[in-house]
């Protein structure tokens, strides 16, 4: 029989080490959710990194033991090749310059050896696993050179690929120096999936430009094999997110929350600490529209929930130190004895609390600079149960293309984004139930579930296709 096999730089459970006992926590993500029917189900596996350096051989086995009792196989990385492939090239080359940030991107010959390294040995990892008839589906920027190293080693294997964070520009693509060995890594597989038309068509130009293929109707031709590319906007978990919303749990959380805030008005922003999400740049017109609408001060906080994230890498530390001086500046500037104008808190939060922060706020506040999708704009959406509430929703995030009912705003225009928030805390009732309806009506159809089945059909009758076609 025919499997499944998922392939991600992590598994979908956290483990973590606490005084030297290992913990096994399942991941709450939206991928994990979205693809645990899959990898659950038959004989079907997830490959990935646990995420932590486990080094001695009694630890690693005890750790498969673990894995393996929930369909997960770990693939164990060393200190070295944590650094030069997770913090290195993936997260100081490939992220900053996907999401236009190329001032912050390193090319380090090394990290860009460690990369390919740490990809063969997913490649064995998978090998170990795989037979010839078995479906493969790789996942993201970490894992760019994997399709092709799988295709390799096994011609006729079905091969999809994902990308979770955007495609950049052909002109971007183009600075890192092993841009062609990218493309052609990506080019393994059978299918390749974006979240928007546009990351798509990025794409395309990149593999015209660089490698000279062409491409018709989004199929590139190789020779002798195509492969077919196409957008697949990401959807959430609706109802779990509806449901929490709206659980006994969520409402005990609201009542204390409210107690606490009184009458005030609530913004909420949550995010991962990242550059690109425009933390820094949300806080600078907040500021600004409590200078120009100074009616606001004593009536409306901004409850700013930032989740900790890759603390090791320079630009993360520097951009933390940034949010707490502007937090500080800011509160400093407006808070009277009563009233608070920014409630920062630097930490994550278990599902019910975020719902119940969903639920809670006025206005949500989802404004980054670049953003594959964004999950956090439509889970902001499905936890929403009586429709009030605004979205206020970067351009330049994935979900602008689906959710055209927020307010769309650019987030360097710190000007607009002050107005627009004024514009949102003022929104007759009966238009923000009018804008809610109809982005609860798309989430909701366009869920997780629906989004994995639509990639897994499409990478059957893609595979198929070109069997029919090579024995015609
Ligand atoms: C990448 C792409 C793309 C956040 N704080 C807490 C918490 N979260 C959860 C949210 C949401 C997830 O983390 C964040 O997802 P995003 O989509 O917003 O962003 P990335 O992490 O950057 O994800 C992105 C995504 O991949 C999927 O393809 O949309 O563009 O960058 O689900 O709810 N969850 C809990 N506590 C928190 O404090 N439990």
């Amino acid at each position: 029989m025919s499997r499944t096999i998922i392939v991600s730089n992590r598994l979908p459970t956290k483990v973590q080490r606490t005084a030297s006992v290992l913990s096994f926590t399942p991941s709450e993500g939206g991928l994990a959710t979205g693809l645990g029917s899959i990898y659950k189900s038959d004989d079907n596996v997830w490959v990935g990194w646990p995420g932590l350096s486990i080094e001695g051989e009694d630890e690693q086995q005890h750790v498969v033991e673990q894995l393996h009792a929930d369909s997960m196989r770990p693939v164990f990385l060393t200190d070295a090749e944590i650094k030069g492939f997770y913090e290195g090239f993936s997260n100081e080359t490939l992220w900053p310059t996907f999401h236009y940030f190329s001032q912050y991107a390193v090319y380090d010959l090394t990290q860009w050896e460690t990369y390919r390294a740490v990809n063969e040995k997913f490649c064995h990892a998978v090998l170990e696993l795989a037979g010839p008839d078995d479906t493969i589906w790789v996942h993201d920027y970490q894992l760019l050179l994997l399709p092709q190293m799988l295709r390799k080693a096994r011609p006729e294997s079905s091969i999809g690929f994902f990308l979770h964070i955007p495609f950049p520009s052909y002109e971007l693509l183009r600075v890192i120096p092993w841009s062609k060995e990218l493309l052609e890594g990506m080019l393994g597989a059978d299918l390749i999936g974006f979240h928007t038309f546009g990351y798509m068509r990025h794409f395309l130009s990149a593999v015209s430009h660089l490698l000279g293929a062409t491409s018709q109707n989004g199929i590139v031709e190789l020779g002798n094999r195509s492969v077919v590319v196409d957008s697949f906007p990401m959807g959430i978990d609706y109802e779990k997110y509806a449901t929490t919303a709206a659980s006994e749990e969520a409402a005990g959380h609201i009542r204390q929350y409210r107690e606490a805030l009184q009458e005030v008005r609530v913004i909420l922003s949550i995010d991962r600490l990242d550059y690109t999400k425009g933390i820094a740049e949300r806080l600078k017109a907040y500021d600004l529209l409590l200078q120009r609408h100074p009616e606001w001060r004593g009536k409306v906080t901004l409850l700013m929930v930032v989740v900790p994230s890759r603390d090791q890498v320079a630009q993360y530390q520097s951009l933390k130190e940034e949010i707490d001086e502007l937090v500080g500046r800011i509160n400093a500037a407006y808070s009277s004895i009563t009233w608070t104008p920014i409630q920062y808190f630097y930490r994550s939060y278990p599902l019910e609390e975020l719902s119940a922060l969903y639920r809670l706020a006025d206005v949500a506040l989802v404004t980054p600079m670049r953003d594959g999708m964004n999950l956090v704009a439509k889970e902001f959406v499905a936890s929403k149960e009586g429709q009030q509430g605004v979205l206020i929703l970067s351009e330049r995030a994935g979900a602008a293309r689906e959710l055209s009912d927020a307010l769309i705003i650019n987030p360097t225009d710190t000007i607009q984004l002050a107005e627009v928030m004024h514009e949102a805390l003022t929104m007759p009732e009966e238009e923000q139930v009018q804008r809610m309806e109809s982005m609860q009506a798309l989430v909701r159809q366009y869920n997780v579930h629906h989004w994995v089945e639509l990639f897994m059909n499409r990478l059957f009758y893609s595979k198929n296709k070109q069997l029919t076609l090579a024995t015609a």
